[in-house]
């Protein structure tokens, strides 16, 4: 199974200059001989893996990616400056295609790799290069060559960095379609099993993560509909588990009835997952019954050093309070990956 993150980008390289028809204008030298510089060329689109990006999203915000033109070339001799490069930073593991063709242009698999998707195009000669033997003045120039432009698919595999759990009904369908700025294709995936739901949540400065309901502990079981070993071990990879409440439905004699079925049906199901970091919250505080029982519920959190927030998916309540404390534990998840890694 895969979960993809595609996206359609139009790509624009810079026209080259023209170059220059010039001749030299100096006292005392009556015909001065030609000095008319080369146009500069057109800038590149080049796309560079950055470990720092994820997903695809902003991508989805930017779609025309276009270089500088080159400078026209100018008299005594002076070429024209080269148009600036496009940088388009995408994540480690983008794979790009010609949209026509279907040719791969690029498949970034290393930080720092790059590729040229559209060259810029050749800077236009001056007069001063066609002087011949024969011609001591020429009046010829050429123009700059256009830029290539193409139109390309973008396409990242993606891993779901945090999964929501909890009982039917306790919002997580709600959640992920509200906290999301996209939602990422799944392939592969046969009908027979319960179909996750993805999300992108972007949250500052470009950076985004991957959020997957994991539907079927308990909704599939009792419908005798699996997940499959696939999902689970895609699953299997997320760094933090939100555990999503219905904080109206909560027992008042026992709050914490609900949390615990599921935690247990987490470790019957994978244990590797039980023992993921979770972020409790508390959902439907919109609701009076919901907001008096999420204080219950905070007290019993509090005292067991779990995480825990109130949100409400439907009235969009203490969502960026949520994506925070999430962002915080991938942060962290991410210094102890680099520790064991033997990095700094
Ligand atoms: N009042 C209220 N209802 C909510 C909230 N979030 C979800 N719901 C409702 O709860 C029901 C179940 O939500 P859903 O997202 O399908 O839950 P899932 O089974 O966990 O995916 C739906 O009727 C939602 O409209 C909330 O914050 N407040
Ligand atoms: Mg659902």
């Amino acid at each position: 199974m895969k979960f993809i993150d595609e996206v359609k980008i139009e790509v624009e390289a810079g026209h080259g200059g023209r170059g220059c028809m010039s001749f030299r204008r100096e006292k005392y030298v009556p015909r001065g001989g030609p000095d008319g510089g080369d146009g500069g060329a057109g800038g590149d689109v080049v796309a560079v893996a950055d470990p720092d990006f994820t997903t695809l999203l902003d991508l989805r915000y930017q779609r025309l990616y276009r270089a500088g033109r080159g400078e026209h070339g100018r008299g005594k001799d002076q070429h024209g400056r080269r148009g600036e490069d496009k940088i388009i930073l995408v994540p480690v593991g983008t794979i790009i295609r010609d949209a026509h063709s279907g040719d791969v242009l690029a498949d970034l698999s290393e930080p720092g790799a790059r590729a040229v998707l559209a060259h810029g195009g050749k800077g236009g000669r001056g007069n001063a290069r066609f002087v011949s033997s024969t011609n001591r003045s020429p009046r010829k120039v050429q123009p700059g060559l256009p830029g290539e432009e193409r139109t390309l698919e973008v396409e990242l595999r993606l891993l779901a960095d945090v999964g929501i759990i909890g009982l039917p009904n306790a919002g997580k369908s709600t959640l992920i379609s509200v906290i999301s700025a996209a939602r990422p294709k799944i392939a592969d995936y046969p009908f027979t099993t319960l179909v996750p739901n993805l999300g992108v949540v972007g949250y500052d400065d470009g950076k985004s993560f991957v959020v997957a309901d994991i539907p079927g502990l308990i909704e599939g079981a009792h419908r005798g509909e699996g997940l499959g070993h696939k999902f689970l071990k895609h699953v299997s990879r997320t760094k933090v588990l939100v555990h999503l409440l219905d904080a109206s439905a909560i027992d008042e004699a026992d709050p914490l009835a609900n949390w615990l079925t599921i935690n247990r049906e987490l470790e019957l199901f994978d244990p590797v997952l039980a023992r993921k970091p979770q972020i409790v919250a508390a959902n439907k505080i919109d609701l009076p019954d919901g907001a008096e029982k999420a204080k219950l519920l905070q007290e019993q959190f509090a005292s067991k050093g779990v995480s825990f927030c109130a949100i409400s998916a439907a009235a969009h309540k203490g969502l960026r309070a949520l994506i925070n404390m999430i962002v915080r534990r991938l942060e962290e998840n991410k210094v102890e990956e680099e520790h064991a890694a033997g990095g700094v």
